[in-house]
């Protein structure tokens, strides 16, 4: 702190000085207060200094720049440095330190509220346990009362203040995407953008930029289950040096509506109807295909959500969009249309429904289990970064209007840039902190990156901001550790509901001469939107291109598989069984006609009905007629994992060959995968050729469909108990049926007899799932195990009448 001497000059106009309220007319100051006294004297200090930055910005002079021509390049603001560091101070003891307020050197420029979360983690070791107000807590075992068995004093404070904060732990839950999991990680650029956008994340080569990712469910509630038939959210938080960046995607390209008019309408028809509360998570009802087939626009979302694109085997095996077409604009102005598109690196994979459906209860976890483990284990999840980038002129040319969130750009139109690396490499310390105080929101955007007037978007813009006010408790909910961003938060918003950050001075306008004119406007390099013309009469309405509902639901139909689409008839199936009114079933068949009749005709016949006549459609432009795009196929994106993070079930029962178990246990380990012992009990279990085994978990504990793949070794006792128990022969029998490798050596071949499981597919070819071998031939039918588990699921038994 500057230090100033007084060396027994002027009191003149001290005395207004000293108080808060009105002074002499015109400088100068008095060089001295009074007797000697250090913070009076850098109360003078504050004072000449104050006056000094005003004197310095006699007038506005960039005012004019805010009109006409001028006005479309922005100017920074006028900035003057302060002469000494507490003229921009709130107070002249400012420089007074104490455990509390600090050392009295206060950080000139910086906002503490963004450094590392590090300032905000709390560990209790060897600490005594303490009240919200920092009193150290005597009991925590009793209430205070009057004598042993007298009443309870409303004197206790430390149980009314336990139970309080007990009483308010739940905050509102997400509208939608309620429930969800998410992890710390980053985003490594692979090249230099800058030609292309002026985004910070994109800036060098090689580049890291701190992220937070939330997945989620949309329809379900908090405590819903993670394997419901759903659209995923995929909600990328960037912290960037120029602020947050949220990319708030799907795990789907397209979105239900047109318009965010639709939105409360699609939801409330989605969640668990309002008169009985039911169903959960679950689109499978009467209000949601009521919804759906008078909304046609919905056509192609509805091919998404019934694909198995709804039922992902992982966070990770999935694909995030960030479906609307936003822009990218670089710094000098230029810009293009950009999709965004994340792909996993270990592939594109998912459950079959039976295996989601029990897996509802078997583990309701099922997803956020397997981040966790997967992130903690080291086996650290990964995306690259695709960008579709078209100009305004391509996109004239397409045969729909980018604008339109029911639409895709296919790949075969505009190819895939890969320009980066998604890394999660970090579970949350704290759910509820982290993330479920974690506030996405889609109008943040940085710099080189730019939104379009897609209907949704724009409502999106709106409603993010506005949700987090009631569901983090005010307009602070940026303050909150894991909102902030790591770039500085400077600006003249004030107070409100838990505030956390003290702002320093008595400033907080803009202009400004009393500290400097700070905080100053950045001018160009600050956010700049693009400067696209607009005008055009006032109207509630939509685009004729967006009438297209078919075109593109077609194109992706005929880019599924035969197995995709079996599948997808099944859901529709499902799905309208469920359905109770049959107007509502006939109206879907009627739309799904218009997309094909084919695909209408199977579900019909689910559903004991006739085709009806196609939907009107809304347009008498011609549908457009697609060639088939194989990126929309699952199948399109094996990825590079083999068989990393697959769990695999060694079936074990007393007698077994212990000296195989370990080997195989070994290399399943050694390659990634995540082999355990499974047996009717945990504990100790004899071996014919070794130590004992210890069993890790149980039949009940671990049924079948938590496992990708099962090996049934060989055992001393040919019909071990495991070919007489009931469990162990649906444990064997699920994961035939829902396509898993099923290994089994020596002995272990009874168990596959028991449950008749068949060797061969319905067409004679063995089927490549089924490997029986002799104990001296492990290392080669292993290696058939590990390559039909790389490959995830036989779907082909799916079509054998003698499924078991
Ligand atoms: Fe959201 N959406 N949304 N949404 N959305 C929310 O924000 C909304 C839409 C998405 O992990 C809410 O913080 C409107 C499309 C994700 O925390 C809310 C419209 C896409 C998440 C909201 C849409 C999304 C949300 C609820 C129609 C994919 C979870 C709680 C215009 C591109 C983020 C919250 C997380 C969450 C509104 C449509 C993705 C109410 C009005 C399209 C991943 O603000």
């Amino acid at each position: 702190m500057a230090k100033r001497k007084n060396n027994g000059g002027a009191v003149d106009g001290a005395g207004s000085i000293l108080s808060t309220v009105a002074g002499p007319a015109a400088p100068p100051h008095p060089s001295r207060l009074g007797p000697p006294n250090p913070i009076s004297d850098q109360l003078l200090e504050k004072v000449t200094g104050d006056e000094k930055l005003a004197a310095e910005r006699p007038f506005n002079a960039t005012k004019a720049l805010e009109y006409g021509e001028a006005a479309y390049t922005p100017h920074p603001g006028e900035t003057h440095a302060a002469p000494t560091p507490i003229a921009t101070a709130s107070t002249s003891t400012e420089t007074i330190a104490s455990e509390k307020v600090g050392d009295g050197q206060p950080d000139i420029g910086d906002n503490a509220i963004n450094r590392p979360l590090d300032r905000v983690r709390v560990d209790d070791t060897a600490r005594e346990l303490t009240t919200d107000q920092g009193v150290p807590v005597a009991d925590n075992q009793n209430s205070l009362k009057a004598g042993l068995r007298g009443p309870t004093l409303m004197e206790d404070f430390i149980l009314r203040e336990k139970i309080t904060h007990f009483d308010h732990e739940r905050i509102p839950e997400r509208v939608v995407h309620a429930r969800g999991s998410a992890a710390h990680g980053y985003f490594e650029s692979y090249e230099d953008l800058r030609a292309i956008t002026r985004a910070a994340p994109f800036a060098a080569k090689g580049k890291r930029t701190p992220v937070f990712v939330r997945f989620s469910t949309v329809a379900g509630e908090r405590g819903s289950a993670d394997t419901v038939r759903d659209v995923r959210g995929f909600a990328v938080k960037f912290y960037t040096d120029d602020g947050n960046w949220d990319l708030v995607g799907n795990n789907m390209p397209v979105f239900f509506i047109q318009d965010v008019m639709k939105f409360p309408d699609l939801i409330h028809s989605v969640k668990p109807e309002p008169h009985n509360g039911m169903p959960q998570a679950a689109s499978a009802h009467d209000t949601f295909w009521d919804f759906a087939s008078l909304s046609p626009e919905i056509a192609h979302m509805l091919m998404w959500h019934t694909s198995d694109r709804a039922i992902p085997r992982s966070y990770r095996t999935m694909q995030g969009f960030g479906v609307h077409t936003f822009r990218l604009v670089n710094a000098s102005g230029e810009w293009v249309f950009c999709k965004f598109h994340w792909t996993p690196l270990a592939g594109t994979y998912s459950l079959v429904w039976d295996e989601a459906a029990r897996l509802t209860g078997a583990d309701p976890d099922f997803h956020r289990r397997d981040l966790w483990e997967a992130i903690d284990s080291g086996q650290f999840p990964e995306w690259e970064l695709g960008l579709q980038i078209f100009t305004e002129e391509q996109a004239a040319q397409f045969p729909f209007d980018v604008l339109d969130p029911t639409k895709i750009v296919p790949e075969e139109m505009v190819a895939l840039r890969t320009v980066g690396k998604l890394v999660l490499d970090r579970n949350p310390d704290n759910f509820f902190a982290e993330t479920e105080q974690v506030a996405f929101c889609a109008a943040h955007v940085v710099p080189g990156i730019d939104f379009t007037n897609d209907p949704l978007l724009q409502g999106r813009i709106h409603s993010y901001i506005d949700t987090q006010i009631s569901r983090l408790g005010g307009a602070n909910f940026h303050e909150i550790p894991i909102n902030t961003p790591v770039a500085q938060i400077h600006n003249n918003q004030r107070d409100g509901i838990h505030r956390q950050q003290i702002n320093r001075g008595r400033v907080s306008y803009e202009p400004n001469s009393l500290a400097g004119g700070c905080p100053f406007q950045a001018g160009v390099r600050g956010f700049v939107s693009v400067p696209e013309p607009s005008q055009g009469n006032e109207v509630r309405g939509k685009p004729e291109l967006f009438a297209d509902h078919y075109s593109q639901a077609r194109l992706f139909w005929i880019s599924q598989s035969m197995t995709e689409q079996r599948h997808i008839i099944g859901a529709f199936r499902f799905e309208l069984t469920r359905v109770q009114t049959p107007a509502i079933r006939r109206r879907t068949l009627a739309l799904l006609a218009n997309i094909d009749s084919g695909l209408a005709g199977a579900v019909a016949d689910g559903l004991g009905m006739e085709v009806p006549p196609p939907l009107p459609p809304a347009t008498d432009r011609p549908a457009y007629d697609y060639p088939p795009s194989p990126a929309l196929s699952l199948f399109a994106r094996p990825g590079n994992a083999g068989i990393r993070t697959r769990r695999v079930a060694l079936l074990v029962a007393a007698g077994v060959d212990g000296v195989q178990v370990r080997k195989l246990y070994a290399a399943l380990l050694e390659q990634g995968a995540v082999p355990r012992l499974v047996g009717q009990k945990i504990g100790a279990l004899t071996s014919y050729t070794d130590a004992p085994l210890d069993v890790e978990i149980s039949l009940e504990t671990g049924p079948s469909v938590l496992w990708d793949g099962v090996i049934v070794p060989d055992c001393a006792d040919a019909r071990d108990a495991l070919s007489r128990d009931a469990s162990a022969l649906e444990f064997v029998k699920l994961q035939y049926r829902h396509g898993k490798p099923l290994l089994a050596l020596g002995s272990g071949g009874e168990l596959l007899k028991a449950a008749k499981i068949p060797r061969k597919l319905s067409h004679g070819v063995p089927d490549p799932g089924v490997i029986v071998a002799e104990p001296g031939d492990v290392a080669e039918a292993l290696e058939r195990f590990r390559s039909v588990l790389g490959q995830h699921r036989v779907y082909a038994r799916e079509t054998d009448p003698a499924r078991v």
